[in-house]
């Protein structure tokens, strides 16, 4: 099964090229630590997931990548060139002359209705490559203008176009400090877009992938480079081919095991005013977790204190909660690995945080233009909710 990677502005195009590299380069390892027959098994899985291949063999990035000026898109497209061992399709871009300015409305209402049938015809090209298509990884900021309005805008036409495909979004969330000054008004207009149109959000937090690269990594010059190495790695240890629960000799062929859909039972929730909300934010409480485990020692690897009933909440049972995936073959040359990925409230701080500053910069008065309806109708919507 396929994905076709949709890379929009600066930020989703820079972290989509260490995303494929991050994927070849671990899939041609030579350090598997297994068989010579399952490397291959894993290295033709990862081919057929993100990578079609040219008539000279070398591996082309399903993917399409878009930005509102040239300049990341042709950095982007000369390093997968440069790196020899993979490069994007010839006819994969769409750029124009001048960004989107940090402006989410001149982002979704702009460039997005004027080039809509241009980009969604690239896109259509790459799903038609895929002998079987299984869903979008869509990469963007939350905080400039192209990723956040154009991506919000062209995942809700892929919703529209395809909705029986996983829509998945990869979003970067901004640093608290904020380089753009509109960060908290592009941030709450893209998470309410996306909220209707995406089937599921993988989180980022420039901040927590800034700390690791200070803290555990000790590098002192942090570069976007750096820190989207970090991000590149923890999503290509989640991607790379994992066993189906059901044959631990065949790869499994759908890209994420979690259950986006997760409802709670109408009957089982308490009223909405008796909820105590002060406790529920003291713990991180769960509705999924997958948990995926690679290399040395998989089988015997103690994964108990997952299942404790206390993480998740009251109306799921763990065993529906919880999931684990176990491949022998090593990610990156490390010799064990373990991912987390984690459908919890802790990104409920963050998003309060967002919202909080939003409101108070749209109180004082600091709103630009074009977004100020839509802004006023959102915030109005949350707080009759
Ligand atoms: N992790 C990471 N964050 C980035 C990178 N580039 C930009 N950002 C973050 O993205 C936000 C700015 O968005 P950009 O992607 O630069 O904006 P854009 O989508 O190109 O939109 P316009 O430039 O306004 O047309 C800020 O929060 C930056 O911290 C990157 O390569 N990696
Ligand atoms: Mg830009």
């Amino acid at each position: 099964m396929s994905i076709v990677t949709v890379q929009l502005g600066q930020c989703g195009n820079q972290i989509g090229f260490e995303v494929f590299d991050a994927l070849l380069r671990d899939s041609h390892s030579f350090q598997g630590l297994c068989s010579k027959r399952e490397n291959e098994a894993y290295q033709t899985s990862c081919k057929e997931r993100f990578f079609s291949e040219e008539e000279s063999g070398v591996p082309i990035a399903r993917a399409v990548l878009v930005d509102m000026e040239p300049k990341v898109i042709n950095q982007t497209l000369s390093k997968a060139a440069q790196s020899g061992r993979w490069k994007y399709g010839q006819h994969a871009c769409f750029c124009q002359k001048q960004g989107s300015g940090n402006n989410w409305a001149y982002g979704y209402s702009v460039h997005g209705p004027r080039h809509e049938e241009s980009i969604m015809n690239l896109i259509q090209k790459e799903v038609e490559k895929c002998d079987s298509f299984s869903g979008f990884f869509i990469i963007m900021s939350m905080a400039g203008g192209t990723g956040s309005g154009l991506g919000a805008f062209v995942t809700q036409n892929l919703q529209d176009q395809y909705p029986n495909s996983l829509k998945m979004n990869q979003i970067i969330w901004p640093y608290g400090t904020g380089e753009v000054i509109v960060q908290n008004y592009n941030s709450v207009l893209t998470l309410s877009h996306l909220y209707r149109s995406s089937d599921a959000l993988l989180v980022h937090e420039n901040d927590a992938v800034h700390k690791i690269c200070a803290k555990l990594m000790n590098i002192k010059q942090i570069s976007f480079s750096d820190i989207n190495q970090v991000l590149a790695h923890q999503l290509g240890s989640v991607f790379q081919p994992t066993y189906s629960a059901e044959s631990s000799f065949h790869y499994r062929r759908n890209p994420l095991g979690i259950d986006w859909q997760v409802r709670p039972p109408l009957s089982g929730l308490p009223p909405l005013g008796k909820m105590s909300l002060s406790k529920d934010l003291h713990f991180n409480t769960s509705i999924a977790n997958l948990v995926i485990l690679r290399g040395k020692d998989v089988q015997s690897a103690d994964v108990e204190g997952f299942k404790d009933p206390a993480l998740y909440t009251s109306w799921l049972e763990p065993v529906h909660a919880f999931n684990v995936w176990k491949t022998q073959r090593a990610f990156s040359k490390y010799e064990k690995s373990a991912v987390l990925v984690s459908n919890s409230q802790f990104l409920v701080k963050p998003l309060d945080m967002i919202v909080k500053k939003a409101w108070n910069m749209f109180a004082s008065k600091k709103e630009c233009g074009p977004r100020k309806n839509e802004l006023r109708a959102l915030v109005w919507a949350r707080l009759k909710c």
